[in-house]
């Protein structure tokens, strides 16, 4: 086992999986994993493209969303916020005019209070989300893609929004014409990542069933962060959100169509050509699986309770391991086919 010390005071040894993820989908599939590899086995890295300022707040939606649903804290209708939650604070800020078109609950709002002092104070976001995953007793390693700010920007017939203010705000109302990731060219990819993707010890990397574009997107415009993945000796794993032409949660559909991308399954996996070694989509989108640039796995990639979870990540991790072994087998690094 690949010990070392880093020097940010993290865990002495490296992740056996690590996944890449975003809102509500991705973080699904997270807590899947999270209950197959115990402990630090898992490494979660969490979006922050979607995070903004808010009322003088610093507000991380997909970490809190990934915190929250391992915590198992999360607001089961919603999926993001918590849950058994109050809006005495959203109640009061009206009265006083305040912005009210983004809605934080007396409990999450104590999230980003905390965050904002702490940072504030100078901790890193990496600091602060180990120490609240530690405070929810999460075993899993969380982290922030970057401790440095990056911001997806939507570009619209509306002109260029930030992020929440489209997805939130405006409802995905506006047409998307294009995307881009502020700040990500000057941005340090976390360094935990980068050190888990070269290790030897890695066994699989999981992009989890988040919206590329919005929610994965953001993790690969980071320097290095491609290639780190095109180098990895564990086979990269991609799993759809998409499924039969439909996203599974959010607006990925309608917003692929306005790209001007076809909205299937087959889009997904050519959008991440190049650095996945295989391709996971439900059993409704078979006619597909056979002319993928990758290797593709079929299966139920429907999430509804906690054992399709868990479902789905043992058939992500097998799929990993039989592509690590063919390719052992090839002896030849490249991309199984
Ligand atoms: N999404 C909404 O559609 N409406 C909201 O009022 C809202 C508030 C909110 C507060 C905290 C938080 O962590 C997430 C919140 N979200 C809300 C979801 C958020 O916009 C999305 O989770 C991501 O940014 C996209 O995955």
């Amino acid at each position: 086992m690949n010990t070392q010390v880093p020097s940010d005071g993290g865990p002495t040894r490296d992740p056996e999986v690590v996944a890449l993820c975003g809102g509500v989908g991705g973080a699904k599939l997270a807590l899947g994993l999270s209950h197959i590899l115990e402990g630090e086995r898992l490494m979660i890295v969490a979006n922050t493209g979607d995070d903004f300022e808010h009322l003088g707040l610093h507000i991380s939606p997909d970490v809190d969303t990934v915190l929250y649903t391992l915590a198992d804290l999360a607001n089961p209708e919603t999926g993001w916020g918590r849950r058994d939650e109050t809006w005495s604070f959203m109640d009061a800020l009206a009265q006083l005019g305040g912005e009210t078109w983004f809605n934080l609950g007396d409990r999450d709002l104590a999230t980003h209070v905390e965050r904002t002092w702490r940072l504030r104070a100078g901790e890193t976001l990496s600091e602060i989300v180990a120490d609240f995953a530690r405070k929810f007793g999460i075993a899993a390693r969380i982290l922030p893609m970057s401790d440095d700010p990056v911001r997806t920007r939507v570009e619209t017939d509306e002109g260029t929004l930030a992020f929440q203010r489209y997805f939130v705000g405006l409802k995905c109302g506006p047409a998307v014409r294009g995307l881009s990731y502020e700040g990500a060219e000057r941005a340090t990819a976390n360094p935990a990542l980068m050190r888990a993707l070269a290790s030897p010890d890695l066994r699989a990397v999981v992009i989890c069933p988040s919206n590329p574009y919005l929610s994965v997107a953001p993790i690969l415009s980071l320097p290095g962060v491609r290639e780190a993945l095109a180098n990895a000796t564990a086979p990269v794993i991609a799993v759809s959100p998409i499924v039969g032409g439909r996203a599974i949660k959010g607006p990925t559909a309608k917003i692929m169509g306005e790209l001007g991308v076809d909205a299937s399954a087959a889009s997904v996996a050519a959008y991440y050509a190049g650095i996945i070694d295989g391709f996971v989509l439900d059993n409704r989108d078979l006619e597909i699986a056979g002319s993928l640039p990758v290797r593709a796995m079929v299966t139920d990639a429907v999430m509804q309770d906690l054992s399709d979870r868990e479902m789905l990540a043992r058939v992500v991790l097998d799929f990993a391991d039989r592509l690590a072994s063919a390719r052992s087998r090839s002896g030849n690094g490249g991309v199984a086919q």
